[in-house]
């Protein structure tokens, strides 16, 4: 299995943390974001929306990792990342869109603004719409979303952790770097404690210190 990836990407990040706590081997493939390698021919053969991560797995190609998130914790059941059962898996996919919409067009838009110094989300670097305030209401209110869930569930969407938490997580605890603080969310404070110290967790440049990629606004 071949896992393209970039070290600063939370997408990314999402499959090395679920990579670790299934305590199975990928073989990883950096693609360099910074030199925009992403949208070269090689890597748009492979994946046409020149995005990380992918995932082959001999003729499969995953282009989402929500998508690779499901398929790995459905091979690998037994850590209670996935679930057999259609409510669970139901309750457990409204998390992974909410990463990918919510969290992925409000937290992890801020973080690409103000730490990279770029919109993102396809968007040229010269777009002319204030993707930031945009991006903060939305941030702001996916967090309180967040909050309000959190205080009386441990985890999102089952009793344990599962992919749920493994998608939301990373732009979330990540939401410092682009400027939004998590002080008045204590309940996801507690939750990105809690997943902090799960064991075989790994981490991502950002997570203590939010200032070190920020680019003058
Ligand atoms: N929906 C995709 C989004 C992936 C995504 O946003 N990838 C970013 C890095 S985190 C990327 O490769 N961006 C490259 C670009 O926009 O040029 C997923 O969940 O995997």
């Amino acid at each position: 299995m071949q896992l393209y990836t970039h070290e600063e990407s939370g997408n990314s990040y999402k499959v090395r943390l679920l990579v670790s706590f299934l305590g199975i081997e990928v073989e990883e493939r950096r693609v360099d974001l910074m030199t925009d390698e992403q949208h070269g021919a090689e890597f748009l053969a492979l994946n046409p929306r020149g995005e990380v991560p992918l995932l082959v797995d001999g003729d499969l190609v995953l282009a989402d990792s929500a998508a690779i998130l499901v398929y790995l914790a459905g091979k690998h059941p037994g850590g209670g990342w996935w679930s057999e059962e259609p409510d669970e898996q139901a309750e457990i996919v409204q998390w992974l869109a909410f990463a990918a919409s919510w969290v992925q067009f409000g937290v992890f838009t801020a973080r690409a603004v103000v730490s990279f110094g770029i919109p993102a989300n396809g968007l040229p670097a010269d777009f002319p719409h204030d993707v930031l305030a945009e991006a903060r209401i939305r941030g702001a209110k996916s967090l309180a979303i967040l909050d309000q869930h959190l205080a009386d569930h441990d985890w999102l969407a089952l009793d344990g952790p599962t992919i749920a938490d493994v998608a939301v997580f990373p732009y979330v605890a990540l939401a410092p770097m682009g400027d939004i603080a998590l002080h008045p969310y204590p309940h996801v404070e507690a939750w990105i404690a809690r997943f902090r110290a799960l064991p075989r967790f790994v981490a991502i440049a950002g997570l203590d210190d939010p200032d070190y990629r920020r680019q003058p606004l």
